[in-house]
């Protein structure tokens, strides 16, 4: 039985762990799917292993980023710490982040956070259910998760 780890905060300022748990339950509806929401990101890294060390085929954090200098040393170091996560499980941990300077307006900001948490959920489902040539097909296209695909260049 494949198993997905959702990690959220309740920094965040859209509720993704809710978009990743709908779009993981389309995409393979026999999963076990367990959210595990966090105060901010950089407890993000430990609920991932967490996650992981409970049987988790691979785990999605849900982080967002304030506008301070802070804040992005904050980040820095919880995507650190989500990579270290990643090479001792050898587990995914797909890592969507959305930063609060992004976009001007808080509905810009809530449509990016749709957008990156539903095609990084995706991405995630593929990579456990089809390992490693998953998205093979897609290399090189220019993919974008928040925004338009920026395109392949001929
Ligand atoms: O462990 C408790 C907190 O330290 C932790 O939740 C932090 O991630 C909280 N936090 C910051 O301290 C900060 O300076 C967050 C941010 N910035 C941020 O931008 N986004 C967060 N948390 O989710
Ligand atoms: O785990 C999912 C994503 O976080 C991960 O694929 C990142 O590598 C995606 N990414 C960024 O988040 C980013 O801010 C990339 C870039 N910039 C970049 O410049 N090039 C990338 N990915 O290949
Ligand atoms: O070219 C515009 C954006 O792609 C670029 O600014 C990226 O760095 C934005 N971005 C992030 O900041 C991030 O934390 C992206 C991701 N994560 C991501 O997962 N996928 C992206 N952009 O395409």
């Amino acid at each position: 039985m494949r198993k997905y780890g959702i990690a959220d905060t309740t920094f965040s300022r859209v509720d993704m762990g809710k978009i990743a748990y709908k779009i993981i339950r389309d995409e393979d509806d026999e999963a076990e799917i367990i959210r595990y929401t966090v105060p901010g990101i950089k407890d993000l890294p430990v609920a991932a292993k967490r996650l992981i060390d409970e049987g988790c085929d691979g785990v999605i954090t849900l982080g967002w980023v304030g506008k301070t200098m802070l804040d992005k040393y904050s980040y820095l170091a919880t995507s650190i710490g989500l990579i270290i996560v990643q090479i001792l499980t050898s587990k995914h941990v797909i890592d969507v982040t959305i930063h609060e300077d992004e976009a001007d307006s808080e509905e810009k900001l809530k449509e990016i956070a749709i957008d990156r948490t539903s095609k990084h959920a995706r991405n995630l489902v593929k990579l456990v259910k089809e390992g490693k040539n998953a998205l093979t097909k897609y290399a090189g296209k220019g993919l974008r998760q928040g925004f338009r695909d920026a395109g392949e260049i001929d």
